[in-house]
């Protein structure tokens, strides 16, 4: 059994959408992070990030934070959803890294500028919405000509769709590129998908910061 500390948020979904993925038994445990619950003394514990998701695995006691260690975690775990051959490792590898460091905080800062912050300030907010499209175009040139960011589906595929679906819902549209927005909407028509973005809990309505951003 594993338990999941996560939230409606990117980061926890791609770990309940690979726990579904890989059919194993869970429970969630929800830290509202909208209410300051990740900087609780008994989660820091888990974490000192004091960030969604951690994992216990309380077959080997375990705890493990940061997303995507949490899904080479997992598939290692179950040896399934990553290659093995060191072509494909390395590739998979390579892209888990990018996600982390570029993809996530990038998409993460642009809406926090564009739709969160109570003061908007231009060169912020023109600096993300433009990095958040170039590296819109690095994704989808990775997907040029195949489905998959590997020759099959695997945890690079969640660790990206995490903050794809995220970023979708917060009104940045991917409908100009072609091959992102094929690969996008194949990976959500899967049940385990389905199922993992609304566990523990879906995204919030992002409706109210849109309208006020336009
Ligand atoms: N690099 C971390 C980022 C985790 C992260 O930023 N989680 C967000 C939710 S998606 C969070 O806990 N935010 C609360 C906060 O920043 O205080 C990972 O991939 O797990």
């Amino acid at each position: 059994m594993i338990t999941l500390y996560a939230h409606g948020s990117p980061n926890p979904h791609k770990i309940s959408i690979a726990l579904e993925e890989l059919n194993l038994p869970y429970e969630t445990k929800v830290v509202n992070i909208w209410e300051g619950e990740q900087f609780r003394p008994e989660f820091v514990t888990l974490n000192p990030n004091s960030k969604v998701p951690v994992i216990v695995d309380h077959e080997n006691g375990r705890t493990i934070y940061e997303s995507n260690a949490i899904l080479l975690y997992l598939a290692e775990k179950t040896g399934k959803l990553f290659p093995t051959n060191p072509d494909q490792r390395w590739k998979g590898l390579q892209l888990l890294f990018f996600q982390a460091a570029s993809i996530g905080p990038l998409f993460g800062q642009r809406a926090h500028f564009s739709l969160f912050a109570s003061e908007k300030p231009t060169y912020a907010v023109e600096r993300y919405l433009k990095e958040g499209e170039r590296l819109t175009a690095v994704l989808e040139s990775l997907l040029s000509g195949r489905e998959y960011f590997l020759d099959t589906y695997s945890i690079i595929d969640i660790a990206h769709f995490g903050w794809l679906w995220c970023s979708v819902h917060q009104g940045f549209s991917i409908n100009n590129y072609p091959n992102l927005k094929a690969w996008f909407d194949q990976v959500a028509a899967r049940p385990a998908v389905q199922k993992g973005v609304n566990t523990p809990l879906p995204l919030p309505d992002f409706t109210p910061f849109r309208t006020a951003a336009a």
